[in-house]
């Protein structure tokens, strides 16, 4: 295979990703139940409110925009995003079902038909394409009720309310459906529990003891998850999902070093080492001596779950990577994808703060392979930015372009590197509402939509030039960038 430039395999997935309550809208429609996303208010105090220690889910209509509520409407457009994705190539989709249209609120046993319909449709309508759907079962969201109620994932019970989830739809869509991963960026919970694990209490006070138990049981249900899906359809692949950030020592100094090694256990690798290698990782001791975690209750067939349930690959994200600076004083810090770290001097960062590094995905991807062995795929990447369009709608986003050029030169290198890289999608490939800042102004999409942070405009959906461009690079399996 001479003058090949880039290293993809025959049959490696592009695509793009989504989240159900970043774009569906129709908070209320056929059934669904309210989920801990419909309760985020919009803005840039987004996360500041969902990290006070007053926030406890009440929606304020009054005060606030909720802009998940109406996302982009794509509960009702599936159709047409679905054929403009299938015009870009798209051999397959990410997207994440909503639990609280299966289960309204979350503690029922028997499910919403209408919601499960919903999902029929879109299933088949990618299938009709020649698309291969990628699902992640929960992303970002869970029933509100469960997290009022029942305290979110610190609380036991949610392992058999997610196994009656989980099971529900692995055996309604799992003939059709090959690909699917269990909890979205399950790791960002260190940082931000109120996403992930539906527990706002324990933002504030960053209340460990709870968050590495509600771990805990989301391990323990995705293993279950993972022995369902296997016994419905042995041909399933079923990953798990983090927010890797390749993290460096910001020098040569040992002790940096050595900081870095550390937060590399704690947050790149913890979620992974549980749920790839199926045991707890040798440093959970001195981690849980760090913030004050004591024994976790765990029951008898737990460990045995894990151990014998681990994911059949790694889904990640990647945005940025970020640096340890444990020597200095001085506050040199930066924004990031939920995390924070110290300003490298060798990288540029996009308006949000978030550090621009496609080398840091080759290494990243080597890192990643190295430790586990497992097929990787990175379900989210992309570069978030304020869009400006013509007359025509029509956006010139050649900065969007060679970010995603630059990191798929990254991932060929990696594949070059001898990394088993089974696929690409960027994230938000439909402009969507942020889960940051709960706006439409940060935008990601290959296809526009015309909607403001303010609700104002048509929604109507329009190709920018990044559209094209990887139309071209699907189209030629990833050699003309
Ligand atoms: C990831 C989430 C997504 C998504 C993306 C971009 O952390 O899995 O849901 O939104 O980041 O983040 P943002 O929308 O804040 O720019």
């Amino acid at each position: 295979m001479t003058n090949q430039k880039t290293a993809f395999p025959k049959g490696f997935l592009w695509g793009g990703a989504t989240a159900a309550n970043q774009l569906e809208g129709a908070y209320l429609e056929d059934g669904k139940g309210l989920s801990v996303a419909d309760a985020m208010p919009g803005g840039k105090q987004r996360f500041q409110i969902l990290g006070s220690e007053t926030f406890n889910w009440e929606i304020d209509e009054s005060k606030y925009v909720y802009p998940n509520h109406r996302g982009i409407d794509h509960y009702h457009r599936y159709k047409e995003d679905i054929a403009l994705f299938a015009k870009m190539g798209f051999n397959c989709y990410r997207f994440s079902i909503a639990w609280a249209r299966i289960f309204p609120k979350g503690d029922e046993t028997t499910p919403n038909e209408a919601g499960l319909k919903f999902y029929d449709q879109v299933i088949d309508e990618c299938l009709k394409h020649g698309i291969e759907p990628v699902i992640t079962i929960s992303h970002y969201e869970i029933p509100l009720h469960l997290a009022k109620e029942y305290g979110g994932w610190k609380n036991r019970q949610l392992i058999d309310f997610f196994e009656t989830y989980a099971k529900t739809v692995l055996t309604r869509y799992g003939k059709k459906v090959k690909y699917w991963m269990t909890f979205n960026e399950i790791n960002s919970a260190f940082h931000f529990p109120a996403l992930s694990q539906g527990m706002v209490k324990a933002t504030g006070g960053r209340d460990y003891q709870n968050i590495f138990q509600a771990w805990h049981n989301q391990f323990v249900a995705s293993a279950k998850a993972v022995k369902i899906g296997h016994e419905i359809n042995p041909d399933m692949q079923i990953g798990c999902m983090i927010i890797y950030a390749t993290t460096y020592s910001i020098d040569a100094n040992p002790i940096n070093q050595a900081e870095t090694m550390i937060q590399n256990q704690e947050f790149n690798f913890y979620c992974t080492d549980a749920q790839v290698r199926g045991v707890y990782p040798s440093y959970q001791q001195r981690m849980f001596e760090k913030y004050g975690v004591k024994a976790l209750d765990i029951a008898e067939e737990d460990l045995e779950l894990m151990k014998e349930y681990p994911v059949d690959y790694i889904g990640f994200s990647y945005y940025m990577s970020t640096a340890v600076n444990v020597t200095t004083e001085e506050d040199d810090n930066v924004a990031g994808n939920l995390l924070g770290g110290v300003r490298n001097p060798f990288l540029e960062a996009s308006e949000w703060g978030w550090q621009i590094d496609p080398e840091g995905l080759r290494i990243g991807l080597n890192e990643l392979y190295d430790r586990y062995q497992k097929p990787l795929f990175i379900v989210e990447n992309g570069l978030g930015a304020i869009d400006k369009v013509d007359e025509n709608f029509y956006v010139e986003d050649d900065y969007r372009i060679d970010y995603l050029r630059r990191h798929i030169e990254a991932m060929s290198e990696a594949v070059k590197d001898g990394v088993d890289l089974m696929g690409y999608t960027p994230w938000g490939c439909i402009d969507l509402v942020s889960a940051s800042t709960g706006e439409m102004s940060k935008r990601y999409g290959f296809i526009y939509v015309d909607l403001d942070d303010e609700g104002n405009g048509t929604m109507n959906r329009y190709e920018k030039k990044s559209f094209h461009w990887y139309k071209k690079v699907i189209e030629t399996n990833g050699q003309d960038l």
